[in-house]
């Protein structure tokens, strides 16, 4: 290896040394609007054509070969710019120069080229005419192309086809001119074939591609609608859509490519074909083309073996250089084969004359007509008095390049090539023509190539040319996946019946009975429907697995359910809420998901709370209500006591003449004033004791603390109606075990809790395991635990409702949300999901209906169809009012919540006036009593008046018997 490298470079500098001819060319390469890596394989590759060149030993020049790398240039100064260093660098010499031109800047190459009669050879734009009017038919072109214009190929492929109408996306740039060329071959060729042509202008911005053919797509797809519905007999013809894309440059044809593989509504009738040789299978791969036909032309053949061999050797020398490009873009072959033609057309020009360029280099610097270089811009130049000076040998080797014919004997990679000595156009060259159509039995799409010659049309086997229109396709439909008639097929479409996504639609019994998909209902029926309405040819039936399973795999290996039927082609498709799951993955297909969810947790709702008359006092349980009329009591008692015993809380009164001792704290005062305190009143006796005191204040501040906290719960106890669940989260349950909880025996959620690696999930399973077990021991009497692992999640769902809140049920969130939403509304979902799972739709591995089904998907998604459809089947319907009760808001703090208050003011009214009643009575009876003991005392002493003055009057009486009433005088 080591002496081929050295060989290798000895050769070149052995070329160098030499005093061999050397003859300049110039290559400008655009790196702007090519990617990065286009533009070092363009340069790669014309590094391997002058290596190639310059190997040969049977001519005795070389090329030259200068690149030049064109900065990014703003649009508006591009013109500018461009013709400033194509300037520069002629200002160095060169004789032919090389670029690969776009529409943009074709004028300013054009411009330099016609007008310093400098050769260009143009590697990326296929020959443009221009209608040049100083330009004579007779006079040579300047400027050839050595990418091929494809008009020719375009309308003999459309004839083959036997198309008569084609949708034309371009650039807007060349359009009409490349449509009139078509359509003058068209009529040259057979003048009576009508063909007709619906134009769509491309954005300019790659980056609007997907927008652009969603619309355009979206159009044909309400065009084609109209017309089937038209005409029924239609049914039978396929409706193809035929799209001839037209697009500038490599970047814009790839881009646009892209756009198409995401494009939706995408559909299998439409056939893109890709006019320009801009693609390359490299760009194709990664593209299933499920669902669209495809054609692209060829001209550059990889396999050539001379360039092989070359590139090998290339890759030795340089290697530490530049690294090789793996995939070598169109365009770096025709740069490639552009330099082939400049040495050939300067190998032809020195034939033609030994001596031509003998006086044209001074120490391999360039000379026109005897002066350094050439001039765009002799005014510009240092030296002003210089005449505008067109390149001497410009039109000699223009003239030899228009003669120019070589092949892939001579190393080109894009086949033979010659120009059209009147536009410098490519003519005679070869193109293979790959058709790429969606396979019929597997995901692999079909790919088809055939041959095609300027002049001959296209050639099928041997020599033989095909000028005939296609014949009608006859390819076998098969079930199970995409037809070449897709509306004759009719797929199977197997589900499971659970609410809300395919339930059995209900009927009277007096209508007749529904047939076929009629039967069904739900979110996964409507589902169907936006899908059928979105793919073409998706037309299908659907029956209900057996056991309603939705597929587990079996101890043998097989598996049971929808995916059963998957694998037998029993079905086609599985639509249900079927979670994507690694293992069935690798057992079918699934598409991207259609819905989200994850396990969750439902329990039954905590009974709601009952407010009654006396609800104002539930902010306090009963035992403090109790404890604090215990204390009421209890501090009266205290500081009737105290004050009792106190000697400071006695007060010396003096009434009525007299000191006396009195205490204000009697037991009545005591009762009252701490019953004031509890109520945040004051009373006109306050304690006076420091003993006394201690007891207040303590008994203040117990009333601060209970009367606030009874503040603050009222407030939240009274507007919220609360059901606080008993759990609140998975660690709830988990770290509990009053309440059980189970899973569906089987199905993806035990697995899920099953297989966890989670310790939290590990607990959970051992626990459902072991009650589970111990339900199994109950059969010998042991014990009376219930089931937790329930055969449906019809039965878990009955399971909570029925077992007083004592059991939960861990089931996909979907099930939950609408059960939660359903009558009785007794249940409810808790705490966040436990995971995260998808529902996809299943296909059998390879069923290309899969890509329609991923593109349709996402389209819904996109658009929020598929919310619309959730929201229709989960919410839209739902019966329970989610915690808002018909009387209305059940924050508002309502009569039947206080009413107690009321009840205990007006008693408290009623008591009072009663009381006042009482008092007055009471007064009354005394007052009367007292006057009737002071009656009976005045009659009691006037009785005893009565006697004494009796008694008076007898001892007067005997006194006037003057003895007797002495005697009686004596005795008072
Ligand atoms: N599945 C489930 O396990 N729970 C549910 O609530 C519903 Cl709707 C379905 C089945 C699961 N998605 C599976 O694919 O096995």
């Amino acid at each position: 290896m080591f002496w081929q490298i050295l060989v290798g470079v000895l050769v070149i500098f052995s070329k160098f040394g030499e005093s061999s001819k050397k003859f300049p060319i110039r290559a400008f390469v655009d790196s702007s609007d090519t990617d990065n890596d286009s533009a070092h394989a363009i340069i790669e590759m014309l590094r391997l054509a002058e290596m190639l060149h310059n190997g040969r030993t049977d001519v005795d020049f070389d090329v030259l070969l200068g690149t030049r790398d064109l900065p990014p240039m703003e649009k508006a100064m591009m013109m500018w710019n461009l013709n400033r260093i194509i300037c520069d660098e002629m200002k160095l010499g060169f004789m032919i120069m090389l670029a690969g031109t776009t529409f943009k800047n074709f004028g300013v190459y054009e411009d330099i080229s016609n007008h310093m009669q400098m050769p260009l050879i143009d590697w990326e734009s296929p020959k443009i005419e221009r209608n040049d009017k100083n330009k004579k038919s007779a006079e040579i072109p300047m400027i050839f192309s050595i990418n091929p214009p494809t008009e020719q190929l375009v309308i003999d492929y459309i004839q083959y086809k036997g198309w008569r109408n084609f949708v034309y996306i371009h650039d807007d740039n060349d359009a009409d001119r490349r449509l009139r060329s078509m359509f003058s071959y068209l009529h040259q060729k057979s003048p009576n074939y009508q063909l007709f042509v619906e134009n769509y202008a491309a954005p300019n911005d790659e980056e609007m591609f997907r927008e652009f053919l969603n619309q355009f797509h979206r159009r044909l797809s309400t065009q084609q609608n109209l017309k089937t519905n038209e005409s029924s007999e239609e049914i039978d013809e396929i409706i193809s859509v035929n799209v001839v894309v037209d697009l500038e440059g490599s970047y814009r044809n790839r881009a646009f490519l892209r756009a198409l593989e995401e494009s939706v509504l995408v559909k299998r009738e439409y056939h893109y074909v890709f006019s320009n040789f801009q693609i390359d299978e490299n760009d194709l791969s990664g593209f299933h083309f499920s669902l669209i036909n495809v054609t692209i032309f060829q001209v550059f053949d990889k396999t050539n073996k001379k360039f092989l061999q070359n590139r090998a050797e290339f890759k030795d020398l340089y290697r530490g250089g530049l690294p090789l490009a793996e995939n070598i873009p169109p365009m770096a072959a025709f740069a490639h084969d552009a330099i082939l033609v400049a040495a050939k057309a300067l190998e032809l020009v020195i034939e033609d004359n030994r001596k031509i360029f003998d006086n044209a280099f001074n120490r391999h610097q360039l000379l026109n007509r005897n002066q350094k270089g050439l001039y765009c811009r002799p005014h510009e130049d240092i030296n002003e008095n210089r005449q505008f000076e067109t390149f001497e040998f410009g039109k000699t080797i223009a003239k030899a390049i228009s003669k120019v014919v070589i092949d892939e004997n001579d190393g080109t990679l894009t086949g033979k090539i010659q120009f059209d000595a009147k536009n410098g156009a490519r003519k005679n060259f070869s193109a293979s023509v790959i058709e790429i159509r969606p396979g019929t039995s597997s995901l692999n799409s079909v790919w088809e190539r055939f041959r095609w010659s300027e002049g001959f049309g296209f050639l099928l086997g041997g020599d033989n040319h095909v000028h005939v229109e296609k014949k009608k396709d006859s390819q076998q439909i098969r079930k199970g996946i995409l037809p070449s008639k897709p509306w004759k097929l009719r797929f199977n479409v197997v589900t499971v019946l659970v609410k809300p996504f395919v339930m059995l639609k209900r009927r009277n019994p007096k209508d007749p009975e529904l047939k076929g998909n009629d039967r069904f209902e739900g979110y996964c029926i409507d589902l169907l429907n936006l899908l059928a309405n979105n793919i073409t040819g998706f037309h299908y039936d659907v029956f209900i697995s057996e056991g309603n399973k939705y597929g587990a795999r079996q101890a043998d290996g097989s598996w049971d359910g929808m995916l059963g039927y998957l694998l037998n082609e029993t079905a086609d498709v599985a639509v249900a809420p079927l979670t994507i799951t690694q293992e069935r993955e690798r057992a079918v297909d699934f598409s991207k998901p259609f819905m989200t969810t994850g396990i969750s947790i439902m329990i039954k709702k905590p009974e709601k709370q009952e407010f009654n008359i006396f609800s104002f006092m539930e902010p306090l349980g009963m035992t403090i209500w109790i404890f604090t009329l215990s204390s009421y009591f209890g501090v009266s008692l205290t500081i009737f006591l105290v004050s009792w015993f106190s000697p400071y809380e006695k007060r010396i009164e003096f009434k009525r003449g007299e000191f006396t001792v009195t205490n204000e704290f009697t037991l009545y005062n005591s009762l009252w004033f701490t019953l004031a305190a509890f109520m945040q009143q004051g009373t006109d006796i306050l304690p006076r004791a420091v003993s006394g005191r201690i007891a207040s204040s303590c008994w203040w501040f117990f009333t601060l603390i209970i009367v606030s906290s009874y503040t603050a719960n009222l407030a939240a106890f009274l507007t919220l109606e609360r059901m606080t669940p008993p759990i609140e989260s998975v660690d709830d349950l988990a770290n509990q075990d009053k309440i059980l909880y189970g899973v569906v025996e089987g199905g993806s959620t035990a697995a899920f809790f099953e297989d966890s690696i989670v310790p939290l999930y590990k607990k959970m399973w051992n626990f459902m395991a072991s009650t589970h077990q111990r339900h199994a021991d109950s059969t010998s009497g042991n014990t009376t635990i219930s089931k937790t692992f329930v055969s449906s999640y019809a039965d878990g769902i009955e399971k909570v409702r029925t077992s007083k809140g004592k059991y939960a049920f861990l089931l996909e969130e979907t099930t939950n949300n609408y059960e939660s939403g359903r009558r009785p509304c007794d249940t409810m979902k808790v705490g966040q999901n436990l995971n995260t799972l998808g529902y996809g739709i299943a296909t059998k591995i390879g069923n290309p209906l899969r890509v329609s089904l991923n593109l349709a998907i996402l389209y819904l998604q996109e658009k929020g169809e598929l919310k619309k459809l959730e929201n229709k089947w989960w919410y839209d319907r739902g019966q329970c009012d989610n915690g808002m009760s018909d009387g209305g808001n059940s924050s508002s703090l309502n009569l039947s919540k206080v009413a107690g208050i009321f009840y205990i003011l007006m008693g408290g009214m009623v008591l009072s006036m009663l009381t006042a009643l009482i008092e007055f009575l009471v007064r009354k009876n005394k007052e009367n009593w007292e006057k009737e003991k002071t009656r009976q005392k005045n009659i009691k002493e006037k009785k005893n008046r009565v006697i004494v003055e009796n008694l008076n009057r007898k001892r007067r009486t005997k006194s006037e018997e003057p003895q007797r009433n002495s005697s009686f005088s004596t005795l008072f």
